[in-house]
C-alpha cells in the first residue's frame, strides 16, 4: 500500500501584488526601478523557501481571497492554464503571464471530500479561465519555479451573506475535508492561505509606489490586532485564533474574511505547534505576514 498522504508545511502567504512588482521576475510586465519599501517582506519570503528547500513536496493546495464566487467552493480542473493575470486595482503593477499546471485528480478529491461534507462545490472546466492574482502571486513567492502543479480554491461567500461565524464554520468543514483527500490521496502538499491580515488600506498611491516614506500601517488599532495574533502564532495557539477569528476579522476589516486563514488551521487540524513568523510589513497600510508551520520537522522531531 502506498504511503499516506501529508500536509509538509501550513503557509499564510499573502498576496500584494507590489511585492511581484518589486521582484522583477520575468512574468509580470510592469518593471520596478528600485526596490524599498517591502523589504521586510521580501524577505520574510526569502526565509521561508530557505526552509522550505530542506523538505520534499508534490503540490501547493491554495486557498485564495481573489477568486470570489457567488455560491460555494469552486476548484480549478483544467490541466494546464495560461493567459495574462492583470490587477484590477494595482493594472501598473501586476500584469503577469502566467502557465500552470493542476492537480486536477487531487483538486476532484477535495471537492468530492467537501461535497460529501455537505458543502456547495463546483469543479470549473473552463480552459480560459483566468487565474485570479491571489493564487497566482502566493505560488510564485513561495516558490517561483512553477515546476510543481496547483490546486486552487476559491472564496465562497458565507461570510458576508450570513456572518463571520457561518463563513468560519464552513471553513472548518472545507479545512477538515482538504486534510482527509490529502492524506487519501498519498500526496505531501505545501497548503497556502493567501489572505492578508488587518486590510484597512490608504485609497491613494504616492507617485512613485515604491516610496518608502509613504509606507505605514493604517493605525494603531490594526497594528494591535496584527500583533496579538502574531503573538498566538508564534506560542502554537492555533484553535485560539480560530476561537477569536470573527471578532479580528470585523475589527480588522481583515482579508480573513473570505476563509483563507480559518481553512488553513482546520486543514492542519489546529497544531500546537509553535509557527514561525518569517516576516511581517505593511502594504499600501494592509499589515501582512509570511508564516508557516513546519508540520514535517515537528513530525521528525516526534519520531525522533
Ligand atoms: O489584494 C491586495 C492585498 N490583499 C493587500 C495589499 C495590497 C493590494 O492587494
Ligand atoms: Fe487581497
Amino acid at each position: 500500500m502506498s504511503e499516506p498522504g501529508r500536509i509538509v508545511a501550513g503557509i499564510l502567504s499573502p498576496h500584494p501584488p507590489h511585492l511581484i512588482y518589486a521582484s522583477n521576475p520575468p512574468q509580470n510586465e510592469p518593471r520596478s526601478s528600485r526596490a524599498g519599501a517591502w523589504n521586510g517582506l521580501l524577505d520574510g519570503y526569502e526565509k521561508l523557501r530557505a526552509e522550505l528547500a530542506r523538505h520534499e513536496f508534490d503540490v501547493l493546495v491554495a486557498h485564495t481571497p481573489h477568486w470570489k464566487t457567488r455560491t460555494g467552493h469552486h476548484f480549478l480542473g483544467v490541466p494546464h492554464f495560461e493567459g495574462k493575470s492583470v490587477d484590477p486595482i494595482f493594472p501598473n503593477l501586476f500584469q503577469y503571464n502566467f502557465a500552470l499546471d493542476i492537480d486536477v485528480e487531487l483538486s476532484e478529491a477535495i471537492h468530492d471530500e467537501a461535497a460529501a461534507a455537505g458543502l456547495s462545490t463546483r469543479m470549473m472546466r473552463n480552459p480560459e479561465f483566468r487565474v485570479d492574482y491571489g493564487t497566482i502571486t502566493s505560488c510564485h513567492l513561495v516558490h517561483p519555479a512553477w515546476d510543481k502543479p496547483v490546486v486552487a480554491i476559491s472564496s465562497a461567500r458565507t461570510a458576508f451573506d450570513y456572518s463571520n461565524e457561518a463563513g468560519d464554520q464552513e471553513m472548518l468543514a472545507l479545512g477538515r475535508a482538504t486534510r482527509r483527500a490529502i492524506e487519501a490521496s498519498g500526496r505531501r502538499a505545501l497548503c497556502l492561505a493567501s489572505n492578508s491580515l488587518s486590510h484597512r488600506h490608504f485609497t491613494s498611491e504616492p507617485e512613485d509606489p515604491e516610496d518608502p516614506s509613504f509606507e505605514h500601517v493604517y493605525n494603531e488599532n490594526q497594528s494591535a490586532w496584527d500583533r496579538h495574533i502574531l503573538g498566538l502564532m508564534k506560542a502554537g495557539e492555533t484553535r485560539r485564533i480560530f476561537d477569536e477569528m470573527p471578532d479580528f476579522t470585523e475589527q480588522c476589516v481583515a482579508e480573513t474574511k473570505d476563509g483563507c486563514l480559518s481553512w488553513l488551521l482546520a486543514a492542519m487540524d489546529f497544531p500546537p505547534l509553535p509557527a514561525t513568523v518569517h516576516g511581517y510589513g505593511t502594504v499600501i497600510g494592509t499589515g501582512n505576514a509570511v508564516v508557516s508551520w513546519d508540520l514535517d520537522s515537528a513530525r521528525t522531531e516526534a519520531s525522533a
